[in-house]
């Protein structure tokens, strides 16, 4: 018999009964690179799994500046002094400030994550947007396996980052702040197609006006719009981060949201779709990284590149070569009895 992991299970225990300082070692073991803590990380996951599933995911995206880091911090706050329990993940595959986006330059948000109700990771460092987003679907489950009832997942929204995290969470919020002028600027179309929930931020003083001008915009244009599910018709709302106005009606429209997938059997079916869809990602990642890191194939590709610069072979043909090569030489690592008879 192999040793049993007895830190996996220990620390797995910690985090079951929400001890801070084990979810952050367990998120710090998620987010390694080190193959070892790979190994203890699934296996971690692997006993945290059965107690996930419960909290509310609620993903936050929106326009630069539009308010996203006052907004989870207000929210945060509100959701506290309810008696909940709060985490706050992100992904940001960029990097660009230091530390992650959440906790970098705000003062008020650090105050809040001293709260003992209250979990604030920042944004895993570097790598592609599958392995960030991979870390934070890993992050989030652990969140919830240590009695978070509410996870928020930030994205600073750039390239596909938005869809990723619009295919981890229940409840896709977008947060805009009242433009001048022309409202749905600077907008992807798809996102706004993903968005359960549209929210018009700075709705206060000078704003209010052209707030709720926009709040009516984006009625109008999301009634255009085929809602993603028959259980759930996207909302538009205003609020005040700042002053910390409107926040509970917020709260209440996600709640009600949760309750009509919940009740139409579709939050089940869109947790189902995404970890079909998250397979199928780590099966495609997964095989590519196989191949980069198949030293036969880097030749071979070396050399079929040429060949179709070249024009001499064509690059679907060179593709099937290439993979028949890559599939045909796992497949005898497979059987090593086989390769000795002659
Ligand atoms: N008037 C008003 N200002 C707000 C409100 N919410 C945020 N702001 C201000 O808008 C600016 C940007 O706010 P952030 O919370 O940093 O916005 P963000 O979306 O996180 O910005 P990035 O992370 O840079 O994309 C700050 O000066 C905030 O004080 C609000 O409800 N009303
Ligand atoms: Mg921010």
């Amino acid at each position: 018999l192999s040793e049993p992991r007895e830190g996996d299970a220990q620390l797995a225990e910690r985090v079951l009964k929400g001890d801070r300082r084990a979810l952050a070692r367990a998120i710090t073991l998620i987010e390694s690179r080190r193959p070892d803590h790979q190994e203890q990380a699934e296996s971690l996951l692997a006993r945290l799994l059965p107690h996930t599933g419960q909290a509310i995911r609620l993903g936050i995206t929106g326009t630069p500046g539009a308010g996203k880091s006052t907004f989870i911090e207000a929210i945060g706050r509100h959701l506290v002094a309810q008696g909940h329990k709060v985490a706050v993940l992100a992904v940001d595959p960029s990097s660009r400030r230091s530390g992650g986006s959440i906790l970098g330059d705000k003062t008020r948000m650090q105050a809040l994550a001293q709260a003992p109700q209250v979990f604030i990771r920042p944004s895993p460092a570097g790598g592609t947007l599958g392995g960030v987003a991979r870390r934070t679907r890993e992050a989030a489950l652990a969140c919830e396996a240590a009695g978070y009832g509410v996870v928020v997942i930030e994205t600073v929204g750039v390239g596909q980052s938005e869809t990723a995290v619009a295919d981890m969470v229940d409840c896709f919020t977008l947060l805009l702040a009242p433009g001048g002028g022309d409202e749905l600027q600077g907008i992807k179309r798809g996102i706004i197609e993903l968005a359960d929930l549209v929210l018009v931020n700075k709705a206060d003083g000078d704003l209010l006006a052209a707030a709720k001008r926009a709040r009516a915009d984006y009625q109008a244009a999301l009634h255009l719009l085929r809602p993603a599910t028959p259980a759930w018709t996207p909302e538009v709302l205003t609020c005040s981060a700042l002053h910390e106005e409107g926040l509970e009606a917020v709260w209440q429209t996600i709640c009600r949201q949760r309750g009509a997938l919940e009740q139409a059997g579709e939050l089940a079916a869109r947790r189902a779709r995404q970890a079909r869809r998250w397979l199928r990602t780590e099966i495609e990642a997964g095989l590519l990284d196989a191949l980069r890191a198949d030293p036969a194939s880097r030749r071979l590709l070396a050399e079929l590149e040429s060949e179709v610069e070249a024009t001499r072979l064509l690059p679907s043909a060179a593709a099937r070569r290439l993979l028949r090569r890559f599939l045909a030489g796992d497949a005898a690592k497979d059987r090593p009895q086989q390769t000795c008879t002659s």
